[in-house]
């Protein structure tokens, strides 16, 4: 195609061709007769690496021929998923490799799904920091993600007998494609030990870090291949090693065994990603694993600035800028005030100066569970100097307080870096806020949230500090590669400048009243749904009604994200239906993707109970397939590019003020679903963008919610005075459900009743209902739902990645793009 074309790396079918059977033969040992899809898939990725380590080569030479000012986002998490058809659609080579493959006697998906996915985050922040780095090698943006090389990403999820399995996610096993070690340039990382206090070069008192254990970080790159294939940057994951991977006296001394154990604890650092999303759970594994990849990008960082630029710190804050995804790598504020004070001998203010021009922090979360907090005795044991340096840190802070408002304490208490409760705490929010140059929340809402209700007393102090940047998400991966129908479509219609230029969408809406362009549109949905369905067929031997509503809730189990509000519902239509045989609802698929943290029985109850509902409701005949609930098991990014596309409805339905954005919610009305949901995080502006009409927007509102709160919610009011809520909880309290199990579902009952309704589940019930009767409604009227569904796709521009990044660069990172 043209959009192809006009950015494609000279190559064409022929070359490809070459180049793939080259790297049968030579890379891969194998030949055109024997290889399977595993072998094509490694010889199409290494044909392909070819090219990205060119750009990536000229990238980097240009990069530091410039001497770039560059941002270094700094993240716990990586949501990669594959990238194979990524990188060819940005080097504006599939439909070559397709026709080339297809040459070869070979179906280009097969191959695609050869590839595991890079699943080293849990979510939201994870996959936010994949379509960032997507967006600044697009944007040709001098940048580097740092992180951690988990050799286990997030757990496999199985349903065994309606309940989750956690197995263990080995990516790496037949090899990665992509990856490139780097050990020359290893980072050593000091842990525990004790600090001593001596006098320094110039006579002040020095301190020293003696630290008991030395773990090395070796880096593994993973190109980032920006859409046109021009800049190619890096993500470089941090693999834990031990330092003296062999203690000969030990070993000869008949201690093989103890002389391993050390290098297995060593090597422990990187073994697993927390599969925790938005609970902290204070384990010291965790903060070490914070603490060695924070160094080590450090380490890195320094190294190269000192390359350009020696023993001169005055410019470090004009060539670096740390953004620091969510708390999760703060420690690494205290980490650079080290390295100044400590090592380099500068003094505290000059020091200070440095660092807090050096970090911006974003805030993904509001939920008090998900605050990072490690007690003061765990820091002082794993970073004792650390410990000190947030002390001091924290000191000077409090004088700066004592300046502002004399003698209030309450102030000072709130402030503090160090929360005096029974068992110390170091607050990782503070230390960000108070180290950090900017901050920012992620969605208007949340942002406003962050400044009225998490960090009210920092806004007062810093006034311009705290500041909003809306997420986004990249339209190459989300749009272009995951749905090539729609993309060729849009194309069509509007030309092919649309990845790079998003807004360039809204061009659509003048023909969201065609019915030409409707039934174009709709056809495609229709061939999205008929390709979804076989795969739910294929993973689960249940098929589908392509003619039904297709209703998509994919993202994390969690009780703000109430699933079981969905589940209640649908509960609701199905006793409607028994009750009523002719009720009135076009027939809806239910589809669902989700996984729980393991040691979230809740969560973990809920995915139980959406197996156990769907069993019974697949197999009741008497409601004549009206309605089929599906849950799709191991949700993950390459499962969300087969899921968007064909969704009719997007399920968004947090209680207002806890979700803090949402970034599903834009990638599922970017390929066309409406969106029903809460005015909660991206939402809002999701609403802003396509008006009232073309969303189903319900339930009680971040202020609402606040009110009925403060005036103390009780949800057995809801439970005694609509008989429909009583009848649906009661339901869950008998074995209907779950016949071989009675009682299984009792706790999700409860936790609406005895257990509070935390997330006002029954207060949200009715509008949701209504909100879904005018949804089915609309549906009905092909018309309406088809300039709905087009619109949504029109009014997405905003929420593209690259607008995001954008705004992260003129506000907070001040960076020039550096063409290469
Ligand atoms: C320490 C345990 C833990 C682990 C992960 C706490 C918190 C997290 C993350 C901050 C959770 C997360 O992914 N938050 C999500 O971030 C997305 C990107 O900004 C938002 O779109 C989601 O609304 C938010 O839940």
């Amino acid at each position: 195609s043209q959009s192809e074309n006009s950015y494609s790396t000279k190559l064409d079918k022929k070359a490809f061709k070459a180049s793939v059977i080259s790297h049968l033969h030579s890379t891969l040992g194998t030949d055109e007769n024997k290889a399977d899809n595993h072998a094509w898939f490694k010889a199409t990725s290494a044909a392909i690496q070819e090219l990205v380590l060119n750009r990536l080569r000229t990238t980097q030479k240009t990069h530091y021929m410039n001497d770039t000012r560059a941002v270094h986002y700094f993240s716990a998490e990586f949501l990669m998923g594959r990238l194979l058809s990524n990188n060819m659609h940005n080097f504006g080579l599939f439909e070559t490799a397709d026709a080339a493959l297809k040459e070869l006697g070979v179906d280009i998906s097969d191959v695609l799904e050869e590839e595991p996915d890079m699943a080293l985050g849990n979510g939201g922040l994870g996959r936010l920091a994949a379509c960032f780095i997507d967006s600044l090698a697009t944007m040709e943006l001098p940048a580097i993600g740092y992180g951690i090389h988990y050799e286990n990403g997030l757990f496999r999820q199985e349903i065994k007998k309606g309940a989750q399995i956690e197995r263990p996610d080995s990516w790496r096993d037949y090899g990665n494609p992509w990856e490139i070690c780097r050990p020359e340039s290893t980072q050593e990382v000091p842990l525990y030990g004790y600090v001593e206090t001596k006098y320094g070069s110039n006579g002040n008192i020095q301190k020293e870090w003696h630290p008991g254990s030395i773990v090395k970080g070796v880096p593994w790159d993973i190109p980032v291949v920006g859409y046109g294939g021009n800049t190619v940057n890096v993500l470089r994951l941090w693999q834990s090693q031990s330092s003296s991977h062999f203690n000969w006296d030990v070993f000869n001394a008949g201690g093989y065994v103890d002389a391993q154990r050390e290098n297995i604890q060593a090597e422990t650092i990187s073994k697993v990603l927390y599969p925790n999303d938005e609970t902290e759970a204070g384990k010291e594994l965790r903060l070490i694993q914070q603490y060695f990849f924070s160094a080590c990008s450090l380490k890195d960082i320094i190294r190269r600035y000192k390359r350009a630029h020696g023993d001169d710190w005055t410019r470090f804050s004009e060539q670096v800028v740390i953004q620091l995804n969510d708390t999760h790598p703060a420690i690494a504020i205290p980490e650079l005030m080290r390295i100044l004070v400590d090592r380099a001998e500068l003094d505290w203010d000059t020091a200070w100066a440095i660092s807090s021009k050096t970090f911006a922090y974003t805030n993904h979360t509001l939920l008090p569970e998900a605050l990072e907090r490690w007690p003061v005795r765990m820091l002082e044991k794993i970073l004792p100097r650390h410990l000190e340096i947030i002390y001091e840190i924290n000191h000077r802070f409090m004088q700066e307080l004592e300046k502002k408002w004399p003698g209030d304490n309450v102030m000072k208490a709130k402030l503090s870096i160090i929360e005096e409760s029974d068992e110390k705490m170091v607050r990782m929010g503070n230390l960000s806020v108070i180290g950090s140059f900017k901050v920012n929340g992620v969605a208007q809402i949340h942002s406003k949230l962050v400044k009225e209700n998490l960090f009210p007393e920092f806004d007062q102090l810093y006034p311009n500090k705290l500041t909003n940047v809306t997420n986004g998400v990249t339209p190459r991966r989300w749009l272009k590669a995951c749905n090539p129908l729609l993309s060729a479509l849009i194309t069509k219609k509007i030309g092919d400048q649309w990845p790079v230029n998003l807004t360039q969408l809204d061009k659509l809406s003048v023909f969201a009243d065609d019915k030409t362009f409707q039934n174009q549109f709709m056809k495609v949905k229709q061939k999205n749904k008929e390709a979804l369905a076989k795969e739910i067929k294929a993973i689960t031997g249940i098929a589908v009604d392509t003619k039904a509503i297709f209703d998509v809730q994919i993202k994390r189990l969690h009780e703000y994200k109430r699933q079981h509000l969905n589940l209640l519902h649908i509960m609701a239509l199905y006793k409607r239906l028994l009750k009523d045989p002719s009720y009135d609802m076009h027939s809806r698929v239910f589809i669902f993707g989700a996984k729980a943290a393991p040691g979230y029985t809740l969560a973990k109850t809920i995915i139980y109970a959406i197996n156990k509902v769907a069993d019974k409701i697949n197999n009741d005949k008497r409601i004549n397939n009206k309605i089929k609930v599906i849950f799709l098991p191991n949700y993950r990014v390459s499962l969300a590019e087969k899921m968007i596309p064909a969704a009719d409805v997007s399920q968004q339905i947090s209680t207002a003020g806890k979700e803090a954005s949402g970034t599903g919610n834009m990638k599922l009305a970017l390929n066309g679903a409406v969106t029903i949901g809460t005015l909660d995080g991206a939402n809002i502006e999701i609403a802003e963008e396509v008006g009232a009409e073309n969303i189903f927007i319900f339930g009680k509102t971040v202020d609402e919610v606040a009110a009925i709160n403060k005036a103390g919610y009780k949800p057995y009011d809801y439970y005694y005075n609509n008989s429909e809520i009583k009848a649906l909880l009661d339901w869950l309290d008998t074995d209907y459900f779950t016949p071989e199990q009675p009682g299984a579902l009792s706790s999700l009952k409860r936790s609406m009743l005895e257990g509070g309704d935390p997330y006002l589940v029954l207060a949200d019930f009715e509008s949701y209902s209504k909100a879904n009767e005018a949804l089915d409604k609309a549906y009905k009227d092909k018309d309406r739902w088809a300039k709905m569904a087009i619109l949504n796709t029109a009014k997405m521009g905003k929420f593209t990645s690259d607008r995001s990044v954008q705004e992260y660069v003129d506000r907070i990172w001040k960076l020039d793009t550096c063409k290469v």
